[in-house]
Formats: C-alpha cells, sequence, structure tokens
C-alpha cells in the first residue's frame, strides 16, 4: 500500500522526508517514481492531470495538498466514489490568519496613500479611525475565516462574518445565506473573500456586490481568482466605489504580464501566496486522515461534492 506525492509548485525535498517520518509503515513515492500504479492506495494532489486518479485501479481516498478542491472537480473523470479530503492543518491556518490581518492593517492604516505620499515626499498625517469604527466583513467562516475573524477581534476591529449556515462566533455579527447577504455588505468597509469556488460562489465579487459596499470600501480576495469580476473591480476602483484591493488569486495564474491589475495604483498584487500548506504540519494531518479513514472514519476536511465544498 503507497501514497502518492504529486506537485508541480511543492517541493518533494521538504515533503517526502515529512511524509515518511509521519506515515513509517506506508510506502511514500514521489510522482516520477510513481510506480505500480495498483499500489497506490492515497493520493496526495495538488492540480493532478486529468484522468490520471481514475487511473489508480485501487486508490481508496484523494487527499488535497491545499485547502480548495476546485484543482480536482475540475477533472471530469475525478472518482467522485472516492473519500475526498482537502488540507485542514496549522500551518495554513495560520499563514491565513497572517495575511488577512496584515493586508487588513495595511489598508485600515491607509498605507497605499502613504506609500504614494512617501514617492512625493509628502509629510501628512492622515486621520486615524479607531479599529472598532472599523468594519471588517470575511466571506466564509470555515476553518480559515473563523480563525482570522478571531484575530481580528483580538485587534479590536468591528468583526461580521457570511457563510451558508450561521454561525455563533464571539464578537462577531454572523451572517448567513443570501438573505442576508446585503446586511452584511452594507456594515463593511473591508471585504475579505475567504469562500471556496463553487457554483454558487462564483462572480460573487461583481458590481452589484460593490454597489452594496460602503462607497470607499476596500477589498481583499485570497478565495479564487473567479469569485472576482476583474472588469467590474477595475470600475469601481476608477469610480471610487472602492478605494483599493488586495488581490492574491486570479483568474489566470500567473497573473498575464499586460493585466492592468499589475500596474494599478490602488491595488496590491501578490503571486497566491496568502498561505502554503506546511509540509511538516500537513505531513501530520495527512497520517491522521489516513488512520481515520483506515479506521472506517470521516477526516476533518472531508468534502460533501453534492455542495462544492
Ligand atoms: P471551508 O470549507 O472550511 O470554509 C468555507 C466557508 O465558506 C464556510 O464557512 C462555508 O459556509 C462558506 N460558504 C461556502 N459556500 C457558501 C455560499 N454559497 N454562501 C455563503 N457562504 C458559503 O474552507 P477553508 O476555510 O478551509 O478555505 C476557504 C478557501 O480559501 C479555499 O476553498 C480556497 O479557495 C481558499 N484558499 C486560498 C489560499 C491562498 O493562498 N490564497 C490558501 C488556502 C485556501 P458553511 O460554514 O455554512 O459551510
Ligand atoms: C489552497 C491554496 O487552496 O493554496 O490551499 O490556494
Amino acid at each position: 500500500m503507497a501514497l502518492l506525492f504529486k506537485s508541480d509548485i511543492d517541493r518533494p525535498d521538504a515533503w517526502i522526508p515529512a511524509l515518511r517520518h509521519a506515515l513509517p509503515d506506508m510506502e511514500v513515492r514521489d510522482w516520477p517514481d510513481r510506480g505500480d500504479p495498483a499500489d497506490i492506495a492515497y493520493a496526495l494532489v495538488w492540480k493532478p492531470p486529468h484522468g490520471y486518479l481514475k487511473s489508480l485501479p485501487n486508490l481508496k481516498a484523494i487527499l488535497s495538498i491545499g485547502a480548495g478542491i476546485d484543482h480536482l472537480t475540475g477533472d471530469p473523470e475525478l472518482p467522485r466514489d472516492k473519500p475526498l479530503v482537502r488540507m485542514v492543518e496549522p500551518g495554513l491556518t495560520a499563514g491565513m490568519t497572517e495575511y488577512v490581518v496584515m493586508q487588513s492593517l495595511f489598508h485600515h492604516r491607509r498605507m497605499l496613500d502613504y506609500r504614494d505620499m512617501q514617492a512625493r515626499k509628502d509629510w501628512t498625517e492622515l486621520q486615524p479611525v479607531a479599529p472598532w469604527q472599523r468594519r471588517i466583513g470575511v466571506m466564509g467562516l470555515g476553518e480559515l475565516g473563523a480563525d482570522a475573524v478571531e484575530r481580528l477581534v483580538h485587534l479590536r476591529f468591528d468583526v461580521a462574518g457570511w457563510s451558508r449556515s450561521r454561525k455563533n462566533l464571539p464578537g462577531v455579527a454572523c451572517f448567513a445565506g443570501a438573505a442576508d447577504l446585503p446586511t452584511f455588505l452594507k456594515r463593511t468597509d473591508i471585504l475579505v473573500c475567504l469562500l471556496p469556488l463553487t457554483e454558487e460562489t462564483e462572480g460573487i465579487l461583481n458590481a452589484e456586490t460593490f454597489a452594496q459596499l460602503p462607497r470607499g470600501a476596500c477589498l481583499i480576495n485570497v478565495g479564487r481568482g473567479e469569485h472576482l469580476v476583474e472588469a467590474d473591480l477595475l470600475a469601481a476602483l476608477d469610480s471610487g466605489q472602492l478605494d483599493s484591493a488586495t488581490l492574491d488569486v486570479f483568474r489566470t495564474e500567473p497573473l498575464p504580464a499586460d493585466s492592468p491589475l499589475w500596474a494599478h495604483p490602488r491595488v496590491v498584487v501578490t503571486p497566491h501566496v496568502a498561505s502554503m500548506t506546511i509540509p511538516q504540519t500537513a505531513a501530520e494531518a495527512v497520517a491522521r486522515a489516513i488512520h481515520t479513514l483506515e479506521r472506517g472514519g470521516t477526516p476533518p476536511g472531508t468534502v460533501d461534492l453534492s455542495r462544492g465544498y
């Protein structure tokens, strides 16, 4: 029984030893040396070639190296009868919370304005806003969103969250479902998208959504590029409906050189690095998931393909 590791972006020299350490009784194979497909019981993957997972005759479960699973559901031949487990591990969660807090503070403290002022050698003190007067709204209160809102509450921001099912999180105004979306947006100065990409959430960051935010709001998109309608963002920035945006994810990655987002003065671009799975902590999570599956259980992060996440 073997575990296959396959990713074009995650470093095998860090992952393979971590997996072997966490799973001493299992053979761990790296993609180029995958050997007999019949041996592979578990596939730990990021963007495997379409059709490949179906070709593994004894596959027991698919484990995603990332939290998102849209890189797998796009495979028309995905073996949908096998358990699909997405990454839930403390390193990934901590990294995302750092990024959301960092970018929230960046916009809250008007760092884009100070950056422009520095270029002009302009020594002006901008009027501060107390954190409890700054309303941050996080779309998606799952593994990542719930941790991020907890830290934002500690920083004394006025925090709200929006999810599919209603939550009860200390210090967070919780909204749920399509009916609550307008109320949630209306009270949001900094909008953070931490949703999974599904049929329901694709294109959710659009002109209609931006129009419901207070004028001069900021956007932080760390979900997926397909959540955002880029032309609507550019129009909202140009009109002043949105003040600024931080974008970590894009419809086309790498972001094409001719994208207007690269040089937009009110946009911060990062190359899909908001958070990355940490091999050491993730290998432990993978081992726990495999042990749970071997016992017939359901590990944390098991995806419900009928709802798409
Ligand atoms: P979870 O599945 O744990 O959480 C998803 C959240 O979104 C849940 O709160 C869920 O609601 C909510 N949600 C889903 N669909 C809807 C909907 N239609 N309307 C309202 N709320 C909805 O995912 P994670 O928190 O682990 O990850 C979220 C996403 O973050 C990933 O799918 C990935 O796209 C992105 N990501 C980006 C990274 C980056 O570096 N940029 C790194 C890691 C992840 P409910 O709680 O009711 O189910
Ligand atoms: C993820 C990602 O889904 O890195 O984990 O985007």
